[in-house]
């Protein structure tokens, strides 16, 4: 039954830092630990607090085995329940960390994946997006409806072949935040992609991708960005070549222009050192973010409406105060003008996970990480982004703390995408932990990692080709129309999530169960550049967690 097994994480532990494995059932029970080639125990103790998690309808109780340090494949056995193996090491998730980043590259649009890159996953090149047309809905005196020009490049946005700013603007800033947080990692770090032989990190070459596309939406007569690249309705299930309906730029939103703004700016400041290898692209970027700062402003309230002949994703949203902090901080960091910063002053919440639809906290990592660069900001600001994250980071610690999974996730963070939601909540975690390395913080981060890993009740890592048992059947148009087996390795599905907006064959309603894998569920078993990302970042932030 699968009610009796331990539940862990399947890639395994760190070194030192914490260590805790899931027992199902209501009472406290002993548990023994077994070292390789060895029979004693090297620990045995006692679960603790038996407790009910309501998200998935379960009792259990927790085993905390973090006095292990020492590397190896350890039993763990409690008694009439089946003995598992769990591993410790010193980087058990470099592996997963290089196929959560090479997953980026194998969505990548307008070019062919060869074999020597994408071994069984190779494909030919489509949607060259040389030749989009201007929907009814984008069409201005400059550019009229029919007009086309090129916007190739870029990541496909998830399962579909589409491409949306506002999900590609966190999406690329979380890949930007990795590079620039952990810039010496990524120096040297490789994944083989065509880029890998050049002389810029390949973090930087994968998101130059995007960076290509992304740039090419603001129309350059106002400045203003348009809010997705798409056909009119979603593709069938049919590799990226087989499929050549028309492909429109759809209406120009306040979003788009302040996501596009605040990424632009971004990552004109990043890349800046890399001026020899890209000429000119950092002047651009500041040129282009400022332009889309100013068409929002002239414009601050145009929110995204589905015209009626396009059926693809929306990421509409009409709550922008988040959005003008973000663009606004990136923009006062790009051009050091304090005006910019008013819009992050007035948030009056500490953050919380972002999203595609409140990116308020990639503000306070923007300003934090200039805060740990030693750059002196007036002293309201500085207490408003330290305290922020610590005290966003220790209501996420009290509801680790309370959950008898020990994981910070409550029913109402079940929505569509709730993988994403752990690992966001993960980033924010690491984010508060730079300014206050707490154990705790630390401890709540790699239970939500170890929930996705497999320390969940459906004994799943969502993460495709990594854990002994991880989905199969995902909502991704290649994966489903391709000749290979397993499915693009490397995404975190969407997971579970009550909603079931696709109704597909679901056994519960429980939060936590709400999940099929199967290419029906669209709704849980999809997988996304904005849920990827912030894996990408959680896994190279245990790598650097001190190791001793
Ligand atoms: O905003 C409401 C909130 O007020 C309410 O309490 C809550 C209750 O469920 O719903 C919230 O709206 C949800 C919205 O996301 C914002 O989070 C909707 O129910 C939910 O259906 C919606 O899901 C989005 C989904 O597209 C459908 O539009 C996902 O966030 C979004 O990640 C997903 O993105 C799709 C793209 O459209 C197309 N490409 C694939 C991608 C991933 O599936
Ligand atoms: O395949 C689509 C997926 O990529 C989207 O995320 C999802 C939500 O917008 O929609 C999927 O398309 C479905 C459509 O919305 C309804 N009919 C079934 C389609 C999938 O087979």
């Amino acid at each position: 039954s699968p009610q009796l097994v331990p539940l862990y994480n399947y890639l395994g532990f760190r070194l030192i830092g914490p260590k805790w494995l899931v027992v199902p059932g209501e009472r406290v029970v002993s548990f023994k630990v077994i070292a390789p080639n060895n029979d004693q125990p090297v620990l045995q103790g006692e679960t603790t607090r038996a407790a009910y998690w309501p998200e998935a309808a379960q009792w259990v109780s927790l085993a905390d085995v973090s006095a292990l340090t020492a590397p190896g494949e350890y039993q763990f056995l409690v008694p009439g329940l089946k003995p598992i193996h769990f591993t410790i090491a010193a980087a058990p998730y470099s592996a997963v960390h290089d196929s959560a980043i090479k997953a980026f590259y194998y969505n990548r649009a307008s070019i062919a994946l060869e074999p020597r890159f994408a071994g069984p996953w190779a494909r030919a090149a489509g949607h060259p997006d040389t030749s989009v047309k201007v929907h009814t809905s984008a069409a201005s005196d400059a550019r009229p409806a029919g007009f086309t020009f090129s916007a190739p490049k870029g990541w496909y946005d998830a399962g579909d072949y589409n491409k949306y700013v506002v999900n590609s603007g966190i999406s690329t800033y979380t890949l930007l935040r990795t590079y620039a947080d952990f810039a010496d990692f990524y120096q040297q770090r490789q994944w083989q992609i065509p880029e890998s032989d050049n002389a810029t990190p390949d973090l930087l070459d994968e998101i130059m991708w995007n960076l290509d596309w992304l740039s090419a939406m603001q129309d350059p007569n106002d400045g203003g960005v348009y809010h997705k690249l798409t056909t009119l309705a979603f593709a069938g299930i049919v590799m990226p070549d087989q499929t050549h309906a028309e492909r429109f730029v759809v209406q120009k939103s306040t979003a788009a222009a302040l996501n596009f703004a605040a990424v632009m700016a971004n990552a004109s400041r990043v890349i800046q050192p890399f001026e020899s290898q890209w000429p000119g692209k950092a002047a651009l970027y500041r040129q282009q973010a400022l332009a889309a700062w100013q068409w929002a402003q002239q414009h601050p309230a145009v929110y995204y409406q589905q015209p009626a002949d396009v059926h693809t994703g929306a990421y509409g949203d009409e709550q922008l105060a988040d959005e003008w902090a973000w663009a606004g901080v990136e923009l006062f960091l790009l051009t050091g003008e304090p005006t910019y910063l008013t819009a992050f002053r007035q948030l009056t919440a500490p953050p919380t996970a972002p999203s595609w639809a409140n990116v308020a906290a990639l503000a306070y990592y923007s300003l934090a990480a200039e805060l740990r660069q030693g750059r002196n900001l007036d002293s309201v600001i500085v207490g408003q982004v330290t305290q922020g994250l610590l005290q966003a980071a220790d209501q996420l610690v009290s509801i680790h703390q309370q959950s008898a999974y020990g994981v910070a996730m409550r029913a109402d963070d079940f929505v569509w995408g709730s993988n994403a939601v752990a690992m966001n909540k993960a980033m924010l975690l690491y984010q508060a932990w730079l300014v206050s390395p707490q154990p705790r913080y630390e401890q709540a981060m790699q239970g939500l990692l170890d929930y996705v890993l497999g320390r969940n009740p459906l004994q799943l890592s969502y993460v495709t080709g990594f854990g002994i048992k991880h989905p199969q059947f995902i909502h991704h148009r290649p994966s489903a129309a391709d000749n290979v087996d397993a499915p693009v390795p490397g995404w975190l599905v969407g997971g579970p999530q009550p909603g079931q907006q696709d109704q597909c064959a679901y056994t519960t309603t429980l939060p936590a169960l709400s999940y099929v894998d199967d290419w029906c569920s669209y709704a849980s078993n999809e997988v996304a550049i904005n849920w990827n990302a912030p894996l990408v970042y959680v896994l190279a932030a245990m790598h650097h967690l001190p190791m001793a």
